[in-house]
């Protein structure tokens, strides 16, 4: 059984949450990014609409070139924490839709639906109620792909915008996407198509056609990336936090110092819970338990436990925490902070256990 993975990317973003709320712009070029200044500015197009992208606007492209093409364009600044708070409306609605989702921009992430899904036809019709959600609940629209490996998903995602969903399945995706030009494999850009084009490279038909010792040969490290994704080879997991991250962990700050021991157990496992719905989702396992323990006055003490093997046990860090803070009980001080991290990662450890099961089941 393939995976099954959406790719789920917002439309032309920061143009559409601009038309959105200024409904006399909608169906005009919109461009977002510097001050055109009459064609003498400087600085470059964060994005555009597609009315836009009519004219030959696209991102990056300087502000100066896209006035003289488009001069009678809706030209705007960005509005940066206006997009960060309907990128957050947005991932949201998407975390709901999978047990596994990592976020990989301000307006896309990718969610793994193998554990949801028996088929791809399945996972279609859960893409189309994304799309409906989203546009009731942020009215912007968002295009999906669907595939079994992250890169041809978010090969997907591009191939119907806008407001599409695009299947790659396994037994016709070479026939998708062998069409494409070389640049829509992520990690192929304006400097890189070049090497492949001296060897007549253009499409990633021509990938798919060459033989993987021949393209190691000719394009080294970076070719044999192009080759894997081209043919359906790529088995990046979807994880939710970035590869340097080395712990996860949470605390609560206590409206007002306290000692009541069952109030303070409570906060501990709410965070507990917490934790664990990453450390899942990422599917890490860890040594290192850490309780974290502030008093009234601001004296913090940190103690830790660590396993002779990697866990991924809910109810096993909460005895150790428990353990950890016994040897505060005698204190006669009231606490004012309580957390918990957890370290020394081990990732995508082959069991998981029992109360892993039952806390996802709960
Ligand atoms: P993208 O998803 O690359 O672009 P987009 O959403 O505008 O258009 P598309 O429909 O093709 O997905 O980027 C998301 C946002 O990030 C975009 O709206 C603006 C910002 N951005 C920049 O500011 N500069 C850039 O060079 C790019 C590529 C994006
Ligand atoms: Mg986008």
């Amino acid at each position: 059984m393939p995976r099954i993975i959406l790719h789920c990317d917002l439309d032309c973003f920061f143009a559409s949450v601009e038309m959105r709320d200024n409904p006399e712009y909608r169906g005009k070029p919109v461009i977002i990014g510097a001050d055109p200044k009459k064609g003498k500015g400087r600085g470059v197009i964060s994005t555009c609409s597609y009315e836009a992208r009519e004219f030959g606007l696209h991102s990056g492209m300087p502000i100066s070139q896209a006035y003289s093409n488009c001069p009678h364009g809706v030209y705007l600044r960005p509005n940066g924490q206006k997009y960060k708070k309907v990128s957050r409306e947005v991932m949201r609605i998407l975390k709901n839709y999978a047990n596994i989702y990592q976020k990989v921009g301000i307006d896309e992430a990718y969610l793994e639906l193998t554990d949801i899904c028996s088929n791809f036809k399945e996972s279609k019709k859960i893409a189309e109620k994304i799309q409906v959600e989203i546009y009731e609940k942020v009215r912007i629209t968002i295009s999906i792909g669907i595939s079994f490996t992250k890169s041809l998903a978010k090969i997907g995602s591009d191939l119907n915008k806008p407001n599409g969903i695009s299947v790659l399945e396994p037994k016709h995706f070479k026939e998708k996407i062998k069409n494409l030009h070389i640049t829509r494999i992520p990690g192929i850009g304006k400097k890189s198509k070049e090497y492949y084009y001296k060897e007549g490279i253009k499409t990633i038909g021509d990938i798919i056609k060459m033989p993987l010792p021949r393209f190691i040969e000719l394009f080294g490290k970076h070719g044999e990336w192009a080759w894997k994704v081209a043919n359906g080879l790529d088995n990046r997991k979807i994880k939710e936090f970035h590869e340097g991250r080395k712990s996860i962990s949470a605390e609560r700050t206590f409206l007002e110092d306290t000692d009541n021991f069952k109030y303070i157990l409570s906060k501990l496992e709410d965070i507990n819970h917490k934790i664990h719905k990453i450390i899942l989702k990422n599917n890490i396992a860890y040594k290192t338990i850490t309780l974290k323990i502030r008093f009234e006055g601001f004296e913090t003490h940190t103690r830790s436990k660590t396993l002779p093997f990697p866990i991924q046990d809910l109810k096993k860090v909460m005895n150790v925490i428990l353990k950890l803070y016994q040897e505060f009980l005698n204190k006669k001080k009231k606490i004012r902070l309580i957390g918990i991290k957890l370290s020394n990662f081990e990732k995508n450890p082959k069991v998981i256990q029992k109360e892993i099961l039952s806390f996802i089941a709960s």
